[in-house]
């Protein structure tokens, strides 16, 4: 845990970049990526991932946790939604599920924006400020919570140059009405919170064996193509003869309504031609780099960065030191 502190702005011991951890002037940029997605789709281990690739790369990052409900992490996070309110307490004292419950921490989180504010004040622009986020899809797609804290975040004082990250289960693409849905849902939050925005398809490694590369290279750009020649679907939800609840989960998936909704589903996500995913294996070095660089770009990090080369090649640098002066 000692190690991780040195996720710390402040921590001279182990961060590469302790000299540049100045107070920062009124026009300080700074940098971040909301990692977004439904439970479980992988945001945490990428999370974790990214901060290792940073690390290797001696860059130097911030990381925001905002799951209330977050119990273990890899690296301890600089700023803990814990801290301030914590899901558990909320759903015991107020008698609230975990879904209400969690609007309720994130209802508390606005009304407590200083808790964000104050340490990310003093974050200059080298750091990449990682916010991992809770997978209640609700925040998603019904309240306007997001689009409040993102409005915060990127145009209030901080001024955060922010994009988001959501991350969707590759294993979804066996079920294709499931990845409708997933990249439905994906698409929602990119209209809600109108900010640069990348998807991207997490656990790739779980997939790669089973599906053939070129079928999934078809999931990286959507299309409605994808429900006409879908062979799972038309096997596994036939329907059963002798089976004459018309409500049972059998008939209603195999039944025409549902193919029609699907369809039209898809055809929005088709139409829209928004979504398409970028493909992450958070335990392959180089896929999470890649994932970095688009990140990057999008948030115009490196646009903003000083050229800082090793100290002997700064000196026989005219031109830069010219220009410093
Ligand atoms: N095979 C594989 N498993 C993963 C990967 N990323 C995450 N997982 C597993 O998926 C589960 C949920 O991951 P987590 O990061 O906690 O998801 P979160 O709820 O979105 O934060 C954990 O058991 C992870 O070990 C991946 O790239 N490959
Ligand atoms: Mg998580």
């Amino acid at each position: 845990m000692d190690e991780s502190r040195s996720l710390y702005p402040t921590s001279s011991s182990a961060n590469p970049n302790a000299a540049h951890c100045v107070e920062p002037g009124p026009t300080m940029s700074k940098f971040g990526v909301l990692v977004m997605g439904p439970a479980g789709a992988g945001k945490s281990t990428f999370c974790t991932a990214l901060i290792q690739h940073l690390r290797n790369n001696k860059r130097p990052c911030y990381y925001v946790n905002l799951d209330p409900a977050a119990e273990e992490f890899a690296f301890e996070p600089d700023i803990d939604i814990k801290d301030l309110i914590s899901l558990e307490d909320v759903m015991e004292e107020m008698g609230l599920g975990p879904n209400g419950g969690l609007i309720y921490c994130f209802e508390f989180l606005l009304e407590n924006l200083d808790f964000l504010t104050e340490p990310l004040d003093t974050v200059t622009d080298e750091y990449l400020i990682i916010f991992d986020m809770p997978g209640q899809i609700e925040l998603y797609t019904h309240v306007p919570i997001l689009p409040t804290l993102v409005k915060h975040l990127m145009r209030g004082s901080l001024n955060i140059n922010m994009c988001a990250a959501y991350l969707l289960e590759s294993t979804f693409v066996i079920d294709r009405p499931k990845f409708f849905a997933g990249t439905l849902s994906a698409m929602s939050a990119m209209l809600m919170l109108e900010m640069p925005h990348i998807n991207i398809l997490s656990k790739m490694d779980l997939v790669k064996g089973q599906v053939a590369r070129k079928d999934l290279k078809r999931f990286i750009d959507p299309d409605v193509g994808l429900l006409d020649d879908d062979p799972s679907r038309t096997m596994e939800f036939e329907q059963t003869p002798g089976d004459s609840d018309p409500m049972s989960t059998k008939n209603v998936m195999g039944g025409s309504s549902f193919k029609r909704l699907n369809r039209a589903v898809a055809q929005l996500i088709d139409d829209f031609s928004m979504v398409s995913f970028l493909q992450l294996d958070a335990q392959n070095e180089d896929s999470v780099g890649a994932v970095l660089s688009y990140i990057d770009d999008a948030i115009q990090y490196h646009e903003a960065q000083e050229p800082r080369e090793p100290r002997d090649e700064v000196e026989t640098d005219i031109g830069y030191d010219a220009m410093d002066e």
